[in-house]
């Protein structure tokens, strides 16, 4: 009975989802340039058809990566594009990119390819597999997924598949501290890995919290807020926290603070809970830590604002790099009602995307010198411009997303599929096609242009995976 209730809600609460209006199949014929963005403070407003075309370019460009994923790597983690071939992470599928990309196929209304995708799924995800798997990938692309397209589609296989991933996943927080271990075996509960970060400690709420308001099941929120309050409890006494902490001992390994990959989605699960869950704890800790952050890691330089790494005791500065990961930062401050730092920080990350036409995995604000000149498909940025075109409406967030599409299509997109970039300044491409760029980048793409009743903005959180999780069940 209760089962059925949460059903009958789940359905109801599609209601602030309509799939795209135009569900029929856009062509995958090569996609052509859209005209040159304009300079992001000088944009000239879109009219609703320009935007509905740009929209169109992009469901276009998902589904040519999505034949490219079914002809060479069906059934299999990840479609390579170079070399056509197929790579499942641990040895044995666990279907990576179709389960990561079903909420995308789903909101672009490719109806055909997101019922493949899911009778996939429902009768192909085998979790009972003798592997040891990384708790915070397989928590924020499948479990998020699995939960998000059950929300989306009412299809009761994804929350059990969901749910029996979270019984096996749950041995990782039998730490002496409560914070998970790196590794669990799927298969046999044990677990691996001491060393551990804030990210893959803090970025776990969201996705078993959603899973304990559908199941009923508390221990599924009580474990992983117990892990963040942990890592919490250990910030410095000015009040950062460091990029690498022992999970058996709550020991430092390295006390270098930033909102980098390994620290990012902490903070934005902070305040992300604390609005999904209503939850207080949260909000006390996002304050607290989101006021540390912008006294002591952003860092006004003549060419902008940026957020750069200190040391977590001091506050000293270490070193001024941001990159590909950090553009995540703006979407987080307009989360959490500051503008105008949001505001800053973009335009200091587009910057970094146009340095090279495309953005590096990592740049030194203060000398401009690229540090790590990859691009592996990510997505910050443009979930940065898509919360800042919803908060603000201004059409320079729309002409820096025509910026960013140019630049995949002229130097990602391959005859089968989108290539990584091995290095942004000569272009040369890399063999890889990760799961987020269908979960993330072609997601917050298509809906920076999509008419705004494509998903409620108001009515979802994000995972850190793009995967929409409903409010209405999260404060329940
Ligand atoms: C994604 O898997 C998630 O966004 C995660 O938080 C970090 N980065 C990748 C995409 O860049």
């Amino acid at each position: 009975m209760r089962v059925f209730t949460i059903f009958l809600s789940a359905i109801f609460l599609l209601l602030p989802y309509s799939v795209a209006q135009n569900s029929s199949t856009p062509s995958s014929s090569a996609a052509t340039a859209v005209s040159t963005a304009p300079a992001s403070a000088r944009a000239v407003p879109m009219t609703d058809a320009e935007k509905a075309e740009m929209a169109s370019r992009v469901r276009a460009e998902a589904l040519h990566a999505w034949e490219g994923y079914k002809k060479y790597a069906w059934g299999h983690d990840e479609f390579k594009p170079l070399s056509h071939t197929a790579f499942d992470w641990y040895g044995h599928s666990l279907l990576m990119t179709p389960v990561d990309a079903l909420d995308t196929l789903t909101l672009m209304g490719l109806k055909p390819q997101a019922d493949e995708a899911r009778t996939l799924i429902d009768t192909d995800l085998n979790l009972d597999q003798d592997i040891y798997v990384k708790d915070f990938e397989i928590t924020i692309r499948l479990l998020g997924s699995l939960i998000s397209g059950y929300e989306l589609t009412g299809d009761k296989r994804l929350l059990e598949l969901a749910d029996d991933l979270g019984r096996r996943m749950l041995p990782m927080f039998d730490s002496p501290t409560g914070m998970p271990y790196e590794y669990v075996n799927l298969h046999t509960g044990k677990v691996r890995g001491t060393r551990s970060n804030p990210a893959e400690i803090g970025s776990l709420l969201i996705e078993y919290g959603m899973l304990a308001k559908h199941t009923g099941k508390q221990e599924y929120y009580d474990k992983p807020k117990r892990a963040l309050v942990e890592l919490y409890k250990r910030r410095s006494a000015i009040g950062l926290v460091g990029s690498v902490i022992d999970v058996e001992t709550g020991a430092w390994i390295d006390k270098t603070s930033g909102i980098m990959g390994g620290i990012d989605s902490y903070d934005e699960y902070l305040l992300k809970a604390s609005i999904l869950f209503g939850d207080q704890d949260c909000a006390r800790m996002w304050q607290e830590s989101v006021a540390a952050i912008n006294k002591y890691l952003a860092d006004q330089q003549p060419n902008g604002l940026w957020y750069g790494q200190a040391d977590m005791n001091t506050g000293a500065r270490t070193t001024t790099d941001y990159g590909a990961l950090d553009a995540f930062f703006p979407a987080v401050l307009a989360l959490g009602g500051d503008l105008n730092r949001a505001a800053a920080l973009q335009e200091s990350s587009y910057r970094m995307w146009n340095l090279a036409g495309i953005e590096p995995e990592q740049l030194n604000y203060r000398t401009m010198k690229i540090g790590a000149p990859g691009y592996p498909l990510r997505p910050e940025i443009i979930e940065s411009t898509y919360y800042l075109y919803h908060y603000t409406h201004d059409a320079k967030y729309l002409a820096m997303g025509q910026t960013y599409f140019n630049s995949l299509v002229k130097y990602c997109r391959t005859d089968e599929g989108y290539a990584a970039m091995a290095d942004v300044r000569s272009k040369k491409k890399a063999d890889s096609m990760e799961s987020f760029f269908f979960a993330e980048t072609l997601k917050y793409l298509y809906l920076l242009y999509a008419p705004e009743s494509t998903l409620d903005f108001n009515a979802v959180i994000f995972n850190t995976e793009a995967h929409p999780m409903l409010r209405s069940v999260g404060q329940k």
